[in-house]
């Protein structure tokens, strides 16, 4: 049996998986799940992730691996992407839960509400994410300042996580003007090889109403 990703294609929670497979050079099978057409909601998917969200990783061995950043952790372990020292581990460990504690209920959680049509600019809601939003890419681009990646001085999934919804938080609203540092280091992370761009933009099913999801 062949690694398959249960993906939702506009989804950076899905890319960052994505782009580490690319990086690594390793085939899998990609299952599209239309996260807003009820397909997380039946039993059989409560069977793979009871907490119901993409992605999820189906090993050679058939076992069941949701969440993107432990995904992340076993595909990077044994390469270069996930350091063996342990503090440089435990570095990528912390940036990894910084990224779901922090990254994404302001810049993901924004771009998401504001590209569904779920939020405008002018709700309190929006604007309170956005000034979380922009506290959090302060603190990135502070950390970048003395820094060419985000742990031990070389490219690791601490990047490809955090990386996944800062590059696109223009799409939330963001100006990336005042962030210097993590604009070069955006750059940088661009130039690695096996690098894939490949976010696509939600479907119509996303707005309030029109399809059926968590969310609604
Ligand atoms: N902490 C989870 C968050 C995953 C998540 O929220 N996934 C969303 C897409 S970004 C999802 O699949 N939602 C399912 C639904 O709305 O039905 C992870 O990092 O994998």
């Amino acid at each position: 049996m062949s690694t398959r990703l249960y993906d939702y294609a506009p989804s950076c929670n899905c890319y960052k998986v994505r782009l580490l497979l690319a990086q690594l050079g390793q085939p899998y099978q990609r299952v599209p799940v239309d996260i807003f057409n009820g397909e997380t909601l039946t039993d059989e998917f409560a069977r793979m992730n009871p907490n119901r969200t993409t992605p999820v990783l189906e090993t050679e061995d058939g076992r069941y691996l949701p969440e993107s950043n432990a995904i992340l952790v076993y595909l990077a372990s044994g390469t270069d992407y996930l350091p063996d020292e342990p503090f440089e581990r435990a570095e990528v460990v912390r940036w990894l839960v910084y990224e779901q504690t922090d990254v994404i209920p302001t810049v993901g959680g924004l771009r998401f509400r504001l590209l569904a049509g779920r939020l405008t600019p002018s709700d309190p809601a929006a604007i309170h994410r956005k000034q979380g939003g922009e506290e959090v890419l302060s603190l990135l681009d502070r950390h970048l300042a003395e820094r060419e990646f985000f742990v031990g001085g070389r490219y690791t999934i601490a990047d490809i996580a955090v990386y996944g919804y800062t590059h696109l938080a223009h799409e939330a609203g963001i100006d990336m003007e005042p962030y210097p540092h993590l604009r070069a280091w955006l750059d940088r992370v661009e130039q690695q090889p096996g690098y894939i761009a490949d976010v696509e933009p939600y479907g119509a099913n996303a707005a309030p109403g029109a399809g059926r999801s968590l969310y609604d």
